[in-house]
């Protein structure tokens, strides 16, 4: 089969065709994990419909007020998320879900059963809701270790035993980037078609880069390494040029920046947040699980971020993501601060 877009847009790699491609490497796969992504995929679509029209459809306010039928509105995270665990249930492909917007993990009910975990944030970044900033939803997904017995402990596994990971980001386009543990591979929704099509193959992160992200508010509570490796990106002591800064502050928008453009996209630990800021299971493990995946590394300041190991569904961690080169340079700051 062929794995290259058609330069014409004449043979189209959709999403679907791409995942069926590969999973005919794998002849004992029985078709589950592209029904699974297929839900994923509409949900995503449906969230971008949503985000694109939400200004129209009143979606945007607080979960809480009513409209003028005195029905109650609901936010955009809360429908994003109401669709995404309906369409994950429906798939019948799922055993356990962990979302952002649920406090308790969510034990599929026995007749719907599946093989799979899903891990997700439905609407990441919603602090640019409402000025039409990038946004995006995060997923992760997992295998459960007995079908028989599911329990939350299948929730915990740390990052290096995620099957696949990606996130959707609702932007100037509609963009999915998936990895299924074999390299990035980046669609764009044709909205005429309805379909994700492959535009960015086998993305690769740029060894080094020339952009730092970081919410710079924050540096007065920093730890050491972070504050020196900002300060060698403003005063590079190297002879080289010193880096630019873009923080966008929707997490989806930064990465993929980042997966694009190269450089690094921080969020430490600091004084008032020690274990940082974001969600270790459908933040932190996805976004590395990408990041690695592309070339690049996660670390946290203490360890590669995929052999962290969770103990609470809702926990945080702090991150260093991006250039291979770059996230080195930040290992050695650790080092030397005897982290
Ligand atoms: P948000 O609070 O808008 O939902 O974890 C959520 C997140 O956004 C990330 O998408 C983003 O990278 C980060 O928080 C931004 O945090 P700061 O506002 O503290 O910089």
């Amino acid at each position: 089969m062929n794995y290259e877009a058609d330069t014409n847009m004449t043979d189209l790699m959709t999403i679907t065709r791409f995942v069926l491609n590969e999973q005919s490497k794998y002849p004992e796969s029985r078709g589950d994990f592209t029904i699974l992504l297929s839900h994923v995929v509409l949900g995503c679509k449906f969230v971008c419909s949503a985000v694109n029209k939400a200004g129209l459809a009143k979606l945007l306010g607080l979960a809480g007020d009513t409209n003028v039928q005195g029905e109650e509105q609901k936010k955009l995270d809360v429908l994003s998320n109401e669709v995404f665990v309906k369409a994950l249930i429906s798939s019948g492909r799922t055993c356990l879900l962990v979302s952002e917007e649920v406090e308790e993990a969510i034990f599929v009910p026995p007749s719907h059963r599946g093989k799979y975990i899903v891990v997700f944030d439905p609407l990441d970044g919603s602090s640019n809701i409402d000025c039409g900033v990038s946004i995006g939803t995060i997923f992760g997904i997992y295998m459960v270790k007995d079908e028989t017995k599911v329990s939350l402990e299948d929730a915990l596994q740390p990052g290096n035993k995620l099957l696949a990971a990606g996130y959707c980001m609702y932007g100037s386009s509609c963009t999915f980037v998936l990895s299924t543990g074999n390299g990035v591979n980046g669609f764009t929704l044709d909205p005429s078609l309805g379909e994700f099509i492959l535009t960015h193959p086998n993305i690769k992160i740029p060894r080094k880069g020339k952009i730092y992200s970081v919410n710079e508010g924050n540096a007065k509570n920093w730890d050491e390494p972070t504050t020196k490796y900002v300060q060698k990106c403003k005063f590079p002591q190297d002879g080289l040029p010193p880096k630019s800064l873009r923080y966008i502050g929707s997490m989806v928008a930064d990465i993929h920046r980042t997966l694009l453009y190269g450089g690094i996209f921080m969020y430490p630990a600091d004084i008032k947040s020690p274990n940082g800021k974001l969600r270790l299971l459908y933040e932190v493990f996805p976004m590395s699980f990408l990041m690695e995946q592309a070339g690049g590394q996660a670390f946290t300041g203490k360890q590669r971020a995929l052999d962290l190991v969770p103990k609470q569904i809702h926990e945080r961690s702090s991150i260093f993501l991006g250039s291979y080169d770059d996230i080195e340079q930040m290992k050695e700051l650790y080092a030397a601060d005897g982290a």
